[in-house]
């Protein structure tokens, strides 16, 4: 993998890059859609790159391991292969889902014993096994195996777990060293800062992190439940530690307007499940602000979906068709909805992507910011 920084904004710190690996191209800033089980959600491939234009999608690790299981996924010759989708693909590594699904989990030196949400039987998570999971999923970009803390989390307890995913990266980094690629292509690993919201963690944290030297680093432990101001003060702190030359991966993360702040903080990939399952829930971002799709309101509102909007589907269907096809609980509006959400984000990112490269960047996020949250 290689990273390319392009452009950086005079009046903020962001940036602009183009990261290269062997299944193509991304340019950065950049969100990635979240297609956890080998899926994005109600997206097939065609449409996720003719439509939404995602240049990159995620996969999990905890997922994929449990369901359809590393056996399935080898013979099947990795994951790109299995979903027939051959652009890049990042995965995380169990290190959130773990935590978030709540299998009971029991944290050691040795790694992490969950109870599978599937069938609850119970297995082992551990720094060396995880790679060696993400070797056979074969992502381009794949992540070391992590402890994410909960907000709020007591300092003492945000240290220990600190210091054990810096104990767990050197060993996924040994594990990863001394492993090759299964399936032609190379893949790289990013370590991930944690220490909560304590700046004197962060600090060591994203010390420790760039010392490592890898071709890319994330930023997780945010977007927990913090106050938005807490995360975007952690990520400036870790960003302005984090050397210039490699990309940014804020993991999971965020609203519209959280990714447009994390930008202009140096941040330069995203993940979330956000626009895909709010706009499983009838919730639409636009550019104007946030639509209910639900709402009466839109009972005998004929105009487009998002008359700004680039998707096709903002075009082709009306507000009221899209409002009916939630009260009929029709597939179809799912599916528009999802469509337009991702959409929608790939969009922002290339929008601020060329405010960046044209120096316009910091007064159309002061200009967007306020109407991404307008509930219309
Ligand atoms: N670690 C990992 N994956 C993640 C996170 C993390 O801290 C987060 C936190 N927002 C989302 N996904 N491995």
């Amino acid at each position: 993998m290689q990273f390319e920084l392009q452009s950086t904004d005079p009046k903020s710190k962001a940036r602009a890059g183009k990261v290269t690996t062997d299944h193509g191209v991304i340019e950065t800033p950049i969100f990635m859609p979240v297609g956890t089980v080998a899926s994005v959600k109600a997206v097939h491939q065609t449409e996720l790159v003719e439509d939404t234009k995602a240049e990159i999608i995620l996969g999990n690790t905890y997922h994929l391991y449990l369901r359809p299981g590393t056996e399935t996924l080898t013979a099947a010759g990795g994951l790109h292969k299995f979903m027939s989708w051959d652009r890049p693909i990042l995965t995380d590594s169990g290190g959130f889902q773990v935590y978030s699904l709540d299998g009971i989990n029991k944290i050691k030196e040795e790694g992490v014993k969950f109870k599978s949400h599937i069938d609850g039987s119970y297995h082992l998570f551990t720094p060396e096994n995880v790679m060696d999971i993400q070797r056979q999923i074969g992502a381009d970009i794949i992540m070391a195996f992590d402890e994410c803390t909960p907000y709020p989390c007591p300092p003492e307890y945000a240290k220990e777990a600190m210091d054990r995913t810096h104990r767990w990266l050197q060993r996924c980094i040994n594990r990863f060293d001394e492993t090759e690629p299964l399936y032609g292509h190379s893949q790289t690993l990013f370590p991930i800062v944690q220490g909560s919201v304590y700046p004197e963690l962060r600090k060591i944290s994203a010390e420790f992190i760039a010392e490592t030297n890898r071709e890319g680093y994330a930023i997780g432990g945010l977007s927990v439940g913090e106050p938005h101001e807490e995360m975007y003060a952690m990520s400036d702190l870790v960003c302005d530690i984090l050397p210039k030359d490699k990309p940014r991966y804020l993991m999971g993360v965020g609203t519209p307007a959280n990714i447009l702040e994390n930008i202009a903080l140096g941040v330069d990939m995203f993940d979330c499940v956000m626009p895909a399952r709010n706009g499983r829930n009838g919730q639409l971002f636009t550019s104007e602000g946030i639509i209910n799709i639900k709402n009466a309101k839109w009972e005998r509102d004929f105009s487009p979906i998002d008359s700004n909007g680039t998707s096709y589907v903002d075009q082709l269907y009306t507000k009221a068709y899209l409002r009916h096809l939630f009260r009929s609980n029709e597939y179809l509006g799912r599916q528009i909805a999802t469509l337009h959400n991702l959409r929608f984000y790939l969009w922002l990112v290339k929008e601020a992507r060329e405010r960046i490269i044209n120096g316009t960047f910091r007064e159309w996020k002061e200009l967007m910011v306020p109407k991404l949250q307008n509930r219309l």
